[in-house]
């Protein structure tokens, strides 16, 4: 079948993201035999249009539509962001008879109530890879597609599951249809995203990623991964983000990962996220020889009972070794607090600040209130504190702030984000 794929993310906040998770779906579909045609809307200010002239230029038989962002996860000015994709589901449905499938890391944590919101015909929730070639085959032969793990409808609330490719060394990383960005990565301030696992074991009471991607781990093959980063930097890139969970988790497979990348052709440079518990010096360590420039890590709290109820498995003298290791060997660090959540009080947020500001971090991101995602013990707790209905769906950001802290708490954090030295 011919597939319109339509990357519907149009927003810059932090950088420009590549919609990598799209390209792997898109070689997915190419390697089942079926041509794919790419629509991007991060530049377009006319989307009717655009998906207008998309649906022309090459008939699709089905639509793709790639959601990675349902809000900004700002507490005091919170922007929902699905409007823009829903102007493209309704252009695609005036001039389209193709059927429409969401999908997509935003969509993942809301399969139902996004689907609804967007008015789609399906979703599938977490990886693309197998599960949208095996809806298009049973699309094709006018079969039920309902018990493909992580395929949803509308209206069918409670049932769908996640999908999960179970061997993603099997697709390719990367697809023709993102090489535009390469151009753009060349010019301005992009870091080329790069996937190595999959999963999270932890299970941090706020999080949204066991929604996306389980808790399972799944590891690519680091030399695959080396593959596509030569290929890449044959091309002239040399920046990287590497976009897991917890780069450092299982430690024995960034070790490897780190080896392939210093015994590549090309010297790059990359980003990652840790998770602050058992980092060793040995990591760290080959982290920086094999071009690591910045981590972050999102220790969140300074005060071990706020670290115990965010269920972190670590606390905060852990977290003071990883930043103390990562400053010995050069790398930038970024720190994150997140502030407000079951527990807090003055006492622990003034805690977590002069834990920040003992650490003489390079750059600190402050956030103030969680946003609620449904299925986590926070959303539950939140249902026991009466801030949210127990029926709420979440689509329009929820979030949770410990009573008696405003406005104490944002005069208290007024000018913390900046410290640091950048
Ligand atoms: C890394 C990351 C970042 C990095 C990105 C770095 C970079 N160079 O790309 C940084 C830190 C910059 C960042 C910023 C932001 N992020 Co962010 N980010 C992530 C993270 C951890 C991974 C995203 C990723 O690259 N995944 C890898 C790819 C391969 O996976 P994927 O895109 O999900 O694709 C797979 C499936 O979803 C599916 N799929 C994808 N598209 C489609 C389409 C169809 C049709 C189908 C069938 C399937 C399908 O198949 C793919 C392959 O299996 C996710 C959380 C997570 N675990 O997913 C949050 C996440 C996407 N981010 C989120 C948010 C909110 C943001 C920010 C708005 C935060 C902020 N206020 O700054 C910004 C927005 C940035 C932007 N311009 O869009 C939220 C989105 C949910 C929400 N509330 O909106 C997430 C889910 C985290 C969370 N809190 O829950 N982010």
């Amino acid at each position: 079948m011919n597939v319109l794929l339509i990357s519907a993310n149009t927003e810059r906040i932090s950088m420009v993201t590549i919609p990598i998770g799209l390209g792997m779906v898109a070689a997915s579909l190419r390697q089942s035999g079926h041509p794919v045609t790419f629509l991007d809307l991060l530049d377009t200010t006319d989307i009717p249009g655009a998906v207008r002239t998309a649906l022309e230029q090459a008939p699709p038989e089905a639509i793709g539509i790639s959601i990675r962002n349902i809000d900004d996860q700002d507490a005091q000015n919170p922007r929902f962001l699905l409007e823009r994709a829903r102007e493209a589901v309704v252009a695609c449905r005036a001039h389209s008879p193709a059927p429409i499938v969401l999908g997509g890391a935003g969509y993942s944590i809301f399969p139902q109530a996004a689907l609804d919101y967007l008015g789609a015909d399906y979703g599938i929730r977490g990886d693309g890879e197998t599960a949208f070639p095996a809806l298009l085959e049973r699309l094709r032969a006018g079969l039920d597609p309902r018990d493909i793990p992580g395929v949803h409808l509308p209206g069918q609330a409670g049932i769908g599951g996640r999908a999960e490719t179970p061997d993603p060394d099997r697709f390719p990383m990367w697809d023709p249809v993102l090489d535009p960005y390469l151009t753009r990565a060349k010019a301005e301030e992009i870091w080329v995203p790069v996937q190595t696992r999959r999963g999270c074991p932890n299970d941090c009471s706020y999080c949204s990623t066991a929604l996306i991607q389980g808790r399972s781990l799944r590891c690519r093959q680091p030399r695959q991964v080396m593959a596509q980063l030569a290929a890449l930097a044959r091309q002239g890139f040399t920046r990287f983000w590497f976009v897991d969970n917890n780069f450092n988790v299982p430690e024995a497979h960034a070790l490897e990962l780190c080896a392939g990348l210093r015994a590549l052709p090309f010297r790059l440079s990359w980003r990652a996220i840790l998770y602050p518990r058992k980092v060793s010096e040995e990591l760290v360590r080959a982290m920086a020889g094999s071009g690591c420039v910045e981590a972050s890590v999102g220790f969140e709290s300074g005060a071990d009972p706020v670290l115990r109820s965010m269920n972190k498995h670590f606390n905060a003298a852990e977290a003071r070794t990883t930043l103390e290791l990562l400053e010995r060997h050069g790398i930038r660090r970024v720190g994150f607090l997140l502030l407000g959540g079951p527990g807090e009080n003055r006492e622990t947020v003034s805690e977590s600040i002069a834990f920040a500001r003992s650490l003489h971090l390079d750059a600190l991101r402050v956030t103030v209130g969680i946003r609620i995602y449904p299925d986590t013990p926070l959303a539950r707790r939140a249902v026991a504190d009466g801030v949210i209905s127990a029926g709420d769906d979440l689509l329009q950001p929820r979030f949770y702030l410990a009573p008696g802290l405003e406005p104490w708490l944002h005069e208290a954090v007024a000018g913390l984000a900046t410290i640091g030295r950048r």
